[in-house]
Order: C-alpha cells, then sequence, then structure tokens
C-alpha cells in the first residue's frame, strides 16, 4: 500500500488556505493511502518561540487536523518533538547533505535575507524534513508547491545514502494539489491566502465567525466588469471566490460559476458555503479544546505508533552508516 507522509507547522493561525490546500487533502488521502501526519513543532523552533505560545498551539493544530477530518484510527497523527528519532534522522541526514545544496535552498535565501537573526536551524531545515520523510519509508509526500525543492532535496538525500551504504531509504516524491486548490488573498488575489497576527481583512481563518466571514467575503476584491467567470489571469479576484466556492461544496471553479451573473449573489453564495463548510468542523474543535485530555490521549498513541516505525528505519541506516550498536 502507497505510504504518505505530510508536516505542517504550529506557528500561525490556521486559515481557508491551509484548510482547502492541504487539511482536506488530507483527510481524503487517508482513505486511499496508509496515511501518517505530523505536526512538526521541531521545525518551528528555526526562529525564537515564546515556550507558552507554542505549546498551546501544537496542541490546538492537533486538535484542528482532527476536527478537520483526520481520523487517529485511520491515520497516523502525533507531533514530531514526541518522536526523538527525528531528531537524530536529521543528523544523519546533515551529514548526507551537502553544504551547498543546503545553501541553494531557496527558502532558506528568502528567509535568511529578511531576519535579523539567522539560526543554523533555519540552514539546516530541510534535512530535518528529510529525516521527516524517510523515516517512515514514504512512498508520497503531499505538499505544496513552495515545498517542492525541499521533497527533491530528500529524493536525492535518500538515493545518496543508499548509494553510498546500501538499500536503506525509500525513495519518496512530491505530490501537488490539483489546480485551483490555491486559494489566494481576498485583497490581494494575486497573493495566496496566508498566515497573519491579526485579522487580515483578506485571510480566512479556521475559527472565524460567520459574521466575520460574511463580512471579509463581502469585501473581496474582484474587478470593474460584473461578468462571472473563471479567468485566473484577467479576474484574479472573481476566479478566487469561484475557488473557494468550488471547494466547499465538492466542485470544480468552472462548475461553480454556472448560473450566476452579478457578483452580490457570488459573493453571499460563497460565503454561506464556507461558513457552512466550516461549522462542523468549528463544533468538533470546540469539543476537542474543551477535552484537551482526549487529543493528549491521541497523540500519544499516534507518537507510539510512529516511534515504532521510525525507530526501525532509523536502526537501519545506523547499522548501514556503521555506528557500533550499544550492548
Ligand atoms: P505562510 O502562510 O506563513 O506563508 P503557510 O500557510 O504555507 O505559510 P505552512 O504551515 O507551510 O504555512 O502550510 C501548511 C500547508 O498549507 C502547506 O501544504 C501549504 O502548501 C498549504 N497552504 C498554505 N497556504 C495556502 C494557500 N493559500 N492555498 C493553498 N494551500 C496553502
Ligand atoms: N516544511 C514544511 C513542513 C514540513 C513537512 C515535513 C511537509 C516539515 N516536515 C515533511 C512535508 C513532509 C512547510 O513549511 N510547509
Amino acid at each position: 500500500m502507497t505510504r504518505v507522509f505530510s508536516g505542517i507547522k504550529p506557528t500561525g493561525k490556521v486559515h481557508l488556505g491551509n484548510v482547502f490546500g492541504a487539511l482536506v487533502r488530507w483527510t481524503e488521502e487517508q482513505h486511499r493511502a496508509e496515511s501518517i501526519y505530523c505536526v512538526v513543532d521541531l521545525h518551528a523552533l528555526t526562529v525564537p518561540q515564546d515556550p507558552t505560545e507554542l505549546r498551546q498551539s501544537t496542541l490546538r493544530l492537533a486538535q484542528i487536523l482532527l476536527a478537520v477530518g483526520i481520523d487517529p484510527t485511520v491515520s497516523t497523527l502525533f507531533v514530531q518533538g514526541h518522536v526523538p528519532e527525528h531528531s537524530e534522522g536529521a543528523w544523519l541526514m546533515e551529514c548526507t547533505a551537502a553544504f551547498g545544496e543546503l545553501r541553494r535552498m531557496t527558502q532558506f535565501k528568502d528567509k535568511s535575507d529578511k531576519s535579523d537573526f539567522v539560526s543554523g536551524g533555519l540552514f539546516t531545515y530541510p534535512a530535518l524534513m528529510a529525516a521527516d520523510i524517510l523515516l517512515y519509508d514514504t512512498d508520497e509526500v503531499p505538499v505544496g508547491d513552495d515545498q517542492r525543492q525541499h521533497v527533491e532535496l530528500a529524493r536525492d538525500l535518500a538515493e545518496r545514502f543508499n548509494s553510498r551504504y546500501g538499500q536503506t531509504f525509500t525513495v519518496p516524491r512530491a505530490t501537488f494539489p490539483v489546480a485551483g486548490a490555491r486559494v489566494m488573498d481576498l485583497q490581494n488575489p494575486t497573493a495566496k491566502m496566508s498566515k497573519s497576527e491579526d485579522d487580515a481583512p483578506g485571510t480566512i481563518l479556521f475559527l472565524d465567525e460567520p459574521r466575520t466571514i460574511e463580512k471579509k467575503i463581502k469585501r473581496a476584491v474582484t474587478d470593474t466588469e460584473s461578468e462571472v467567470r473563471f479567468d485566473v489571469a484577467t479576474k484574479p479576484g472573481v476566479s478566487n471566490l469561484l475557488s473557494i466556492l468550488g471547494a466547499a461544496t465538492g466542485r470544480t471553479p468552472e462548475q461553480a460559476a454556472d448560473g450566476y451573473t452579478q457578483y452580490g449573489p457570488l459573493k453571499a453564495d460563497t460565503a454561506a458555503a464556507v461558513i457552512e463548510c466550516l461549522a462542523p468542523m468549528q463544533a468538533r474543535y470546540a469539543e476537542l479544546a474543551a477535552d484537551p485530555g482526549e487529543t493528549a490521549r491521541i497523540l500519544a498513541e499516534g507518537a507510539a505508533k510512529a516511534r515504532a516505525q521510525a525507530a526501525t528505519t532509523l536502526a537501519r541506516a545506523r547499522d548501514h552508516i556503521g555506528l557500533l550498536p550499544a550492548l
């Protein structure tokens, strides 16, 4: 059976782009493939975090994954920091990656250009991500386009390790969402919807209330025409609303456009569809948030399952690379 692994960082607030672009897809994957999903708290440490806030965000994100529909009886859901094999695997990957390879990662260049303090972890982050993937004999890694280069590196490192030390790791491949799964900012529809500290008017948050969702969609930027048509190049705002309406109602953006001649009704229906789609997830989240013990138990079970698998792969890698086994 195909094995799928993906991870999400517990930083910032979960928004509609994360839900439609990644999380809903994960819930679908779990019925097709053996799926492992990870809240990658170690990856959040590449920049300084408030400890209390990090702990809360990690738990909250796990609860959101469950609320969106990750089923812990079908998938393995766990927190990266609960499985120490990731850190050791990362070291093996750091020693397999070339300095120049890590230096060429565009995300490192972008992020290091933008900040005053650049940690060593920000530089070696892709080696940790490679370990995440390779420890589980992963076949497929569902990610957004921005992670393409990192998954390519994981492939290269698996192949290099295998050719140096003998067959050890499965060589993974990235899979990407279908066109239209990219949710754009409601105020700036040529940029992707993104995490923000405060309530940005262009970002719909997973936990936004119906009134807020309505307001944000009503104020979404469209264009001066009035024709409703899916055409990303010339009508990015309207096309984004159609993508969102389609995603919320299980249709393509083109199908969602059917029957609309004005922007007003399109916006009203898009808001209603998003509210209806999020409502049961938000309700389930509220239940989970009221009983953190249940999530803790699910995460402990997930970590135990993940750890058994990761330890097996790591033991193989340790053996092949020549580390002396402890008695
Ligand atoms: P940021 O918002 O800080 O730029 P991010 O939202 O991409 O980052 P991640 O934790 O890296 O944060 O994203 C988790 C998943 O959500 C990834 O698979 C990513 O591709 C997906 N994702 C993020 N934003 C969007 C979007 N606007 N549309 C579709 N998918 C998205
Ligand atoms: N780097 C990814 C998050 C991530 C991940 C992974 C995704 C960490 N480890 C392993 C897929 C597989 C991001 O920033 N979205």
